[in-house]
């Protein structure tokens, strides 16, 4: 496992050079080399990075807002839930083979060996208790607040000789190629996504375990033409065992790698988004009433069910909802 958070006290001079190359966009080998190191960067000096490592989810937090932006949970989910959420998966990729898929531009002859299987809420209720875990219920609200949301449950299972994908950056992100669709000023200050990662089979370098470049997602933007090789050259590997779970920063550029072995390589991959992102999957659309009726507060939170906006506030009923004295 690579990802180990440490104290960012003696690191002040590395982080200011790499604060500059962050916000100058420069993409640097020997920068890179060092980004662990980097300091969460804003335009204010009350948001930078103050997580203490005082405890396991403020050095998380630490770790993918200032660090290599990812890290590993190991031993996440149990050896039966494993099965049970593969075979689920295997069984709708093989007769919903062709889906909508992500960053996988020029690969259209070998795009259905990349399948995926969207709404997985609403495919069984091993996924139910997944994305509900405790351990990421507490990560991710250390990370997002807590009354964060999920944007999505969906598998990618690639199949042998199936390819990667381009490095990219996630929902909301994900279209920071057309920089111009983003508010002013946008920056890694504060998190608007937390991606999760669930491996069903064990990952290796040569399965297609996801590609990550350590320290990217503070540049906040989207990998450009010709820095690919810079990515390869540099990046480190999700690798772990069936089980185990990969939480990472969004920003982070990562991607889908090709799958040189002779068997399946599926990730379960969890977007949860802070409570007022739009999210990608509908949710509550998307689900049976058998779903809705035995989901728990937790699992309503992630549906977006507690968060009640937007309403047509004409027609709520009258009377003070918000402020601090309600
Ligand atoms: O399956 C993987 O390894 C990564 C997939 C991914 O990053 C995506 O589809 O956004
Ligand atoms: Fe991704």
């Amino acid at each position: 496992m690579h990802a180990k958070a440490g104290s960012i006290v003696a690191r002040r001079p590395v982080q200011a050079l790499l604060l500059r190359r962050a916000q100058n966009h420069s993409v640097t080998g020997d920068g890179l080399l060092h980004r662990r190191y980097a300091r969460c960067h804003s335009t204010s000096s009350e948001s930078r990075c103050t997580h203490s490592s005082s405890n396991n989810s403020s050095s998380l937090v630490q770790e993918l807002m200032c660090g290599k932006g990812y890290s590993v949970l190991p031993g996440l989910v149990s050896a039966d839930d494993v099965q049970k959420a593969k075979s689920i998966i295997v069984e709708h990729s093989e007769s919903h083979s062709d889906k909508v898929t992500h960053f996988q531009g020029g690969q259209e002859s070998r795009r259905l060996l990349q399948r995926r299987v969207w709404n997985l809420l609403n495919k069984g209720e091993v996924f139910e208790r997944i994305v509900q875990l405790p351990r990421l219920m507490e990560a991710v609200g250390a990370f997002l607040g807590d009354q964060f949301c999920m944007g999505s449950v969906a598998a990618n299972r690639i199949l042998p000789g199936g390819p990667g994908q381009e490095p990219h950056i996630d929902y909301p992100y994900w279209d920071m190629h057309k920089p111009s669709s983003f508010p002013n000023n946008i920056n890694a200050s504060f998190p608007l996504n937390c991606q999760v990662t669930i491996l069903l089979d064990e990952f290796t370098p040569q399965n297609g375990a996801t590609a990550i470049l350590p320290g990217s997602q503070v540049w906040c933007r989207y990998p450009q033409e010709g820095e690919e090789k810079m990515f390869f050259d540099k990046c480190e590997r999700m690798v772990g065992k069936a089980g185990d779970g990969v939480i990472f920063f969004g920003l982070a550029w990562h991607c889908a790698m090709p799958n040189h072995s002779s068997r399946d390589r599926t990730g379960v991959l969890i977007q949860y988004l802070p409570k007022f992102v739009k999210p990608m999957e509908d949710q509550r659309a998307g689900v049976s009433q058998r779903v809705l009726e035995r989901a728990t507060p937790e699992l309503k939170q992630l549906m977006g069910l507690t968060y009640p906006y937007p309403q047509v506030l004409d027609e709520a009923a009258a009377g003070n909802t918000e402020g601090r004295q309600l």
